[in-house]
């Protein structure tokens, strides 16, 4: 031990031996290198404290680098598709959440309570769809990682609260949405894949439609944006309009479900395949089995647009909820 350390020079080599974190480590490090006595018998020492001081500087570094991905949130998408709720705080997103699944994130009076995504499953007839509960946009203390989730979503519910001016609130979110290079839309235009700019398909939740006036402000709202979105006045909280919100939120995924029939048997009804509206019946049967596509010779269809068992080929555009027997 080189001599003339002095007692300043002792009590932070203690903190040093006390710290738990890089960051106290390097402070106590500091102070150590700065009330050492600069002489010949310390040089060993000096660089020493230098060594240790760049080795927790790394580990302070890798710190903030996992703390940073901890942070990013993505949402592994599930069920039959991913719809987002967007909008100011208190307009009641956790409320239509907590109402429409069996998730109970926290509602309350204070804005700002919902600080991660939080997914949940609304069950839909014969299928599950998942809604993410979001932090409010806001202008200035947006979570920077929300409008990615918005941009990976297959669709966004974008709430309104009626009790406060619906169009204000309209206004702002959708600005916001913009300026971080999103554009809410009825429908999703066919855009070149180098656009920097997420078009993405969105509705308007109006909420809180169990006020007095509320039907008043609806319709202020409906005369200036209905041509722009659909529209639905809701009750989270008192549970007007959720069967049909449900029903549009299925909407607006664009998707259908085709049930599988295997020759004279009875199909299973609760668990359909899900495709994209517009799939033909070739679509399905490579989805039942890689080989169907190139064996398929015909099907036989029931379902709400043909008689019960007729019979259509490859071509045959499918339509929601069609029981399908494959024929190879
Ligand atoms: N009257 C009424 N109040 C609601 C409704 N939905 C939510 N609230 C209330 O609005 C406040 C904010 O709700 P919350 O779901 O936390 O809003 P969030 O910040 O958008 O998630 C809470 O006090 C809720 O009880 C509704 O349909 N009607
Ligand atoms: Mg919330």
């Amino acid at each position: 031990m080189p001599a003339n350390l002095t007692p300043d020079y002792l009590a932070a080599e203690e903190r040093y031996r006390q710290a738990k974190t890089p960051a106290e480590k390097i402070q106590a490090l500091k102070e150590m290198y700065a009330t050492i006595p600069k002489h010949k018998g310390t040089m060993k020492l000096q660089g020493d404290i230098r060594k240790r001081i760049a080795k927790h500087n790394t580990e302070l570094q890798q710190e903030r680098k996992a703390g940073k991905r901890a942070a990013t949130f993505h949402v592994e998408k599930e069920g039959a598709g991913q719809v987002v709720l967007a909008g100011l705080p208190n307009v009641g997103k956790s409320q239509l959440v907590s109402s429409l699944t069996h998730a109970s994130p926290e509602v309350a009076e204070y804005p700002f309570t919902t600080r991660m995504p939080h997914p949940a499953m609304m069950p839909f007839e014969n299928i599950q769809i998942q809604l993410v509960d979001l932090p409010p946009i806001s202008a200035d203390h947006m979570a920077f990682w929300v409008p990615n989730i918005i941009r990976n979503s297959d669709g966004v519910l974008l709430m309104v609260d009626l009790t406060a001016d619906p169009l204000i609130q309209t206004e702002t979110s959708l600005e916001i949405m913009k300026e971080s290079k999103l554009a809410l839309v009825r429908e999703e235009p066919e855009v070149d894949p180098w656009s920097s700019v997420a078009y993405k398909k969105t509705m308007i939740v109006a909420n809180k439609n169990d006020f007095d006036d509320s039907e008043d402000t609806f319709h202020i709202l409906k005369d200036q944006y209905s041509a722009s979105f659909p529209i639905l006045p809701v009750s989270a909280k008192h549970g007007k309009n959720l069967e049909k919100l449900k029903r549009s939120v299925y909407d607006m995924l664009g998707i259908l479900r085709v049930h599988s029939k295997p020759p004279g048997k009875e199909a299973e009804l609760d668990k359909p395949f899900i495709l994209k509206r517009g799939c033909t019946l070739l679509d399905f049967a490579q989805m039942v089995h890689k080989d169907f596509g190139e064996k398929l010779r015909f099907a036989r269809i029931w379902g709400s647009e043909k008689f019960d068992g007729q019979r259509v080929n490859k071509d045959y555009v499918l339509n929601d909820e069609d029981v399908i027997e494959l024929h190879m």
